[in-house]
């Protein structure tokens, strides 16, 4: 397997043109109760543009055959399609190679793989997990699970009023007995940018590994793996432009060496016999049964495609769109923006006045306007600000300040209803 050849320098960092990008959208052209849709629900699941849509169905029509254990032409032009995927993939998150990359449901059964493999390999009765206040539930129960199964302990940074994970009350919890630190590189329920990069210095120091959940950092800010330095990044590629049923985990190759297969089955052996099984190699070991074939094939083009429009751009443009939407959000009367970090992504939360969230997202809804209401699988977050729920306006790169004042607008509406 070829190494990664680093991606080049970003195409349009300079000049962000959103109605260009918006056009690559066709959904974004459709109405919602007769209004236009306006789809501010992007840390749930993201829009697909053109090109990714393309190729799934392009895959279906012309190169349809299951992959690695095929001898036939389109076996091989699937199989091709498939690891071509891996390798954009690995070159989106700066990986040094396609190995390091293994395909799996998403962000949830990737971190699921490391938490299994620690708890069958690497955790005892004492040891300890370390995560943050932050965490989405996926970045929680796997190491739950892995605990009950060990003896093991969660051990929880906790965060602040303002939704930050303060560094020294995180070095604080490095102990002796810490295995692992799993922290979130960007909260979905906050927003909150983790300084994940000054987190992995200080456990490397004391050489424990770092998993970092990357769902909610992928699809809005530059990356690169090695320069972060963590052991683990997980991801999803609906979050980023691409197909559902498809993320991936990044390991670096002395850990994926070392950890055990996750699951059994056909493509994730190398033999079998009744007495012995011996394992594929990297990264097939953790790849058992048939794969998502369509899914890797649109990831990697959700992935280039991004690359293609440029992080640093998209950084750019959804942060202008979360300080525009914190300005006006902010002079809705009884409105409250819950988690104020100084470093956020396109992320707010909110609460207002004598309007329980769901009631909120309704009345929205029929304005044509997308928002996640709930507790966003992170209740701990909830329970922090002694809130049930929030509602949350996501940004993705194809949103424009006109929507968040389209927002803004409704919510006057939501008042006017409540009273
Ligand atoms: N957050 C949201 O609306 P999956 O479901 O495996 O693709 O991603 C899980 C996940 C893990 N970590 C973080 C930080 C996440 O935000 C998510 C998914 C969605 O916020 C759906 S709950």
């Amino acid at each position: 397997m070829s190494a990664v050849t680093k991606a080049a320098p970003e195409a349009h960092a300079s000049a962000y043109d959103v109605e260009r990008v918006r056009a690559e959208f066709p959904i974004l052209s459709r109405s919602v109760y007769g209004k236009p849709l306006v789809y501010l629900d992007n840390a749930n699941t993201t829009q697909k543009p053109r090109v990714v849509i393309d190729a799934v169905r392009r895959y279906y029509e012309e190169e349809n055959a299951n992959i690695h254990r095929g001898t036939h032409w389109l076996s091989e032009k699937a199989t091709e399609a498939y690891e071509g995927g891996r390798e954009k993939v690995a070159r989106f998150l700066g990986a040094t190679s396609p190995k390091e990359i293994v395909f799996t449901r998403g962000t949830t059964e990737a971190i699921n793989l490391v938490a299994a493999g620690f708890a069958r390999e690497y955790l005892q009765a004492g040891d300890e997990i370390l995560i943050t206040g932050l965490e989405h539930h996926s970045n929680i129960v796997p190491w739950q699970l892995a605990c009950e199964r060990t003896g093991a302990k969660l051990v929880v940074v906790p965060i602040t009023d303002e939704g930050e994970v303060p560094v020294d009350e995180f070095e604080k919890r490095l102990t002796p007995r810490t295995k692992l630190a799993a922290v979130s590189h960007v909260s979905n329920a906050l927003g909150t940018v983790n300084p994940v990069k000054t987190f992995i210095a200080l456990a490397h120091a004391r050489k424990v590994p770092v998993l970092v959940d990357g769902a909610q950092a992928a699809p809005h800010l530059p990356l690169d793996v090695v320069d972060l330095g963590c052991d683990f990044y997980a991801i999803s590629g609906h979050k980023m432009y691409g197909p559902t049923g498809i993320g991936a985990l990044y390991g670096t190759e002395a850990w994926l060496e070392k950890l055990p297969p996750y699951q059994g089955g056909g493509d994730m052996i190398s033999s079998v016999t009744f007495e012995k099984t011996t394992y594929n190699v990297l990264p097939w070991k953790f790849e058992a049964g048939t794969a998502n074939i369509a899914g890797g094939i649109g990831f990697g083009v959700a992935a280039d495609w991004l690359s293609g429009v440029g992080l640093a751009a998209v950084a750019a443009h959804e942060h202008d769109l979360l300080l525009h939407g914190t300005r006006q959000l902010s002079m809705v009367p009884g409105l409250t923006i819950v988690g104020r970090a100084k470093e956020k992504a396109g992320v707010i939360s909110f609460v207002l006045e004598n309007v329980h969230p769901h009631d909120i997202g309704t009345i929205l809804d029929r304005e044509g306007i997308a928002i996640r209401t709930g507790h966003h699988c992170a209740q701990p977050v909830m329970d922090r600000f002694g809130l049930p729920a929030t509602a949350r306006a996501s940004f993705g790169l194809y949103n424009t300040r006109a929507e968040v004042d389209a927002l803004v607008n409704a919510l006057a509406k939501v008042r006017k209803v409540f009273g």
